[in-house]
């Protein structure tokens, strides 16, 4: 009786401790006294044992490493391509926006025999800049027919991930058009002297698990030499973006000395992929990236490894998986992806209701990065406490903290438009 009774026990004892187990394998903590102590892979730390002390050692050597440690254990291969890509000036009207602006609709063709695989990009251009403008290039959500009400603008026929207003069975109607304005501040982007490109990210690939199949990870396939899961969504979004770089560099409105990067969230993971990979990228905003992004994983808040992966298998390589047991044994963190854009001007921002994101991971990723900024002489983060709300803090690394919700809203593109007139020298 009493060998049965500590048997049962003993089995009880058991089951608690695996689930207990599991939920702390599983669940995400928002609540920062639970936080426990990690550490950060040196970012300056060299494989051969030294550390980095100039920026020729990080351009030369360690950029090169870290670099490769993301394509192997995060986002894949990023195919080079012999500019495949051929551009066809679908629209034109110079006098968009009441005469604000001239928006073009360029298709970019990716593939060199097959005309279905393309993507659209929408560009507005500032006309009362008689010299070629710098540019924002952020991709949008849901079409380019969302980010203003402008009839002329396409309505994409791609299947759309996101079922906000207008989407039908996973297909914008017209009902769609200018639902998403808000994240956009078109006008403010003009008015300050700015173009701006946007491109509907599902033209790559459609964000689902099987999108590959339908994306350009297997129309591209023979075309790029490489495999599927050589790569991933993530990466195939990024890519795109470096197509839309290709167009402006042909477009002589265009100063292309002067693009700058901008993506939120899933898109800001992309977007951080995309100013690693490709030079042409002068400037790079990441607005609430989270995880994957501009977050630390080691950091136990908000989203993380094992949950990013769970719910967004296709956005990784496989292999970024095999961390979310352990992520103490993940080579690289976010502070590391940040660096990759060194030393060009970086922004970072959070909000603060943005939980998920980890706004304090995001700052404490932007200051580490910014050891390697003060390699070439640049003043990053330099302060340890996170800035007060809506108040920019960092110079060429530059961070805010927005009150509010996860998304792009006016006051984060007042910020980056004055952070990159500066740091491209404008006057604006
Ligand atoms: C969430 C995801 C985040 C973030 C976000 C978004 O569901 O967990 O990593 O990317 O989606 O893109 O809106």
């Amino acid at each position: 009786m009493k060998n049965n009774r500590t048997c049962k026990l003993a089995v009880l004892l058991f089951v608690v401790t695996a689930m207990t187990a599991r939920a702390q394998n599983f669940p995400s903590n928002t609540d920062e006294s639970k936080v426990p102590p990690y550490t950060l892979p040196d970012v300056l730390q060299m494989p051969i044992g030294k550390t980095v002390i100039n920026s020729n050692q990080w351009l030369h050597a360690q950029r090169p490493y870290i670099y490769h440690l993301y394509e192997k254990n995060q986002f894949g291969r990023y195919p080079a391509t012999k500019t495949i890509s051929r551009f066809k000036i679908l629209e034109t009207d110079n006098q968009a926006l009441d005469g604000l602006a001239t928006r073009k609709q360029v298709r970019i063709y990716l593939h060199p025999a097959d005309t279905s695989v393309y993507m659209d990009v929408l560009l507005y251009l500032p006309n009362a800049v008689k010299t070629p403008a710098p540019v924002f290039v952020a991709y949008n959500f849901s079409g380019n027919h969302t980010i203003t009400a402008e009839k002329n603008v396409l309505l994409s026929n791609r299947w759309m991930y996101f079922r906000g207003k207008g989407v039908v069975n996973n297909r914008a109607t017209e009902a769609a058009r200018g639902t998403d304005t808000a994240s956009w501040q078109l006008k403010t982007i003009l008015s300050k002297g700015f173009a701006l490109a946007t491109a509907y990210y599902g033209d790559l690939e459609p964000d689902t698990a099987t999108g590959y199949t339908t994306g350009i990870r297997t129309t591209l396939k023979e075309v790029l030499n490489i495999q599927p899961d050589e790569w991933c969504t993530m990466g195939a979004w990024a890519w795109g973006l470096s197509r839309i770089a290709d167009y402006l560099q042909t477009d002589k409105n265009i100063d292309a000395g002067k693009i700058a990067l901008m993506g939120h969230s899933r898109l800001g993971k992309a977007t951080l992929w995309a100013g690693a990979s490709d030079p042409r990228f002068a400037l790079i905003v990441s607005n609430e990236s989270g995880e994957g992004g501009a977050a630390l994983s080691r950091r136990w808040y908000g989203e993380t490894v094992q949950i990013i992966t769970a719910h967004f298998p296709h956005w990784f390589v496989a292999k970024y998986k095999t961390y979310g047991d352990d992520v103490t044994k993940l080579p690289v963190d976010g502070h590391m992806l940040l660096s990759l854009m060194a030393p060009r001007p970086l922004y970072v921002a959070s909000a603060v209701e943005d939980t998920w994101s980890d706004p304090k991971g995001e700052f404490l990723s932007a200051r580490e990065a910014s050891r390697v900024y003060a390699l070439f002489g640049k003043k990053g983060i330099d302060t340890s406490s996170m800035p007060p709300l809506n108040t920019p803090v960092g110079e060429t690394v530059r961070y805010h903290i927005r009150s509010g919700k996860h998304a792009v809203t006016l006051y984060d593109w007042e910020q980056y438009l004055k952070f990159a007139s500066e740091q491209f020298g404008l006057r604006r």
